[in-house]
């Protein structure tokens, strides 16, 4: 039973402001301890399949993530497509929703590398611009164990340059926008069970994993159901129709009886 698991959550028109004023805002938890541990044990599973240890000589990327969570973790999937956030999505980004990103970021024990600044439209630029980043957190994230940081208000400053990014994950950006984050970024502390929302443009970083305990995050992206890839000649953005309509039908089709 979804209701067993799931905590369904809907933003009051306060919380929403804040929401598009400081670029971010906690849901509080979403997933009950059944959940929890229900969604947590799949996603061990998919990951003990396909990662090794943390490796120093490794990215970032081959350490820390894995893609297409839903595809591997039944729960995850219904928690993507049928959770809590997507009624969140809409009432952030509109009546037609697609969901456009599901990955682990799991910072384990011994994991030392951060994850350098960086506006989540800065890797895969959609427009429109109101795609949210949707971080729920598998473990307690501490200070320690290498939470994220944001800075509270950085949604209106729009899209920024990064540099390369998507290749160079272990590299920092531009040091003028290094500087200006490391003085105004805070962070911010989850249990785990609880999921944060973040504007494509909230620039965010964490930091290393210093702890003995592994930092799990389940982490999902929702978009406008036109939304198109910028960096790809405009082509629409491929992921599943959840809510409302759209325009392309190889939207309406993607992963239609997943
Ligand atoms: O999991 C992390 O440490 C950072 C995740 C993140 O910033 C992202 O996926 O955009």
């Amino acid at each position: 039973m979804i209701e067993d698991l799931f905590i369904s959550k809907c933003f009051n028109p306060l919380q929403l402001t804040t929401f598009h004023r400081d670029g971010y805002l906690s849901c509080g938890p979403l997933l009950t301890t059944k959940g929890l541990e229900k969604i947590r044990s799949q996603c061990m599973e998919a990951w003990n399949i396909y990662k090794d240890d943390f490796d120093p000589q490794k990215t970032w990327l081959e350490n820390a993530l894995l893609p297409n969570i839903h595809h591997h973790a039944s729960w995850v999937r219904k928690f993507y497509f049928e959770g809590p956030l997507v009624n969140v999505a809409e009432q952030i980004i509109g009546p037609n929703i697609k969901a456009v990103t599901s990955q682990l970021t799991f910072k384990m024990k011994g994991n030392k590398m951060v994850f350098p600044w960086h506006q989540d439209n800065g890797y895969g630029e959609l427009d429109p611009y109101n795609a949210i980043s949707c971080l729920t957190a598998l473990d307690d994230t501490t200070l320690q164990n290498g939470c994220l940081w944001l800075i509270p208000g950085s949604n209106k400053e729009g899209q920024k340059a990064h540099q390369q990014l998507k290749q160079n994950l272990g590299s920092t950006p531009g040091s003028e926008l290094k500087a200006i984050a490391e003085e105004q970024g805070i962070p911010i502390t989850m249990k785990a069970g609880e999921c944060l929302v973040l504007s494509c443009w909230t620039l965010h970083q964490s930091g290393p994993n210093l702890s003995d305990f592994d930092r799990r995050i389940l982490f999902f992206r929702y978009a406008d159901a036109d939304a198109v890839e910028v960096y790809n000649q405009r082509k629409p953005r491929l992921g599943r129709l959840l809510r409302g309509t759209t325009q392309f039908s190889e939207v309406q089709q993607f992963e239609k009886d997943l």
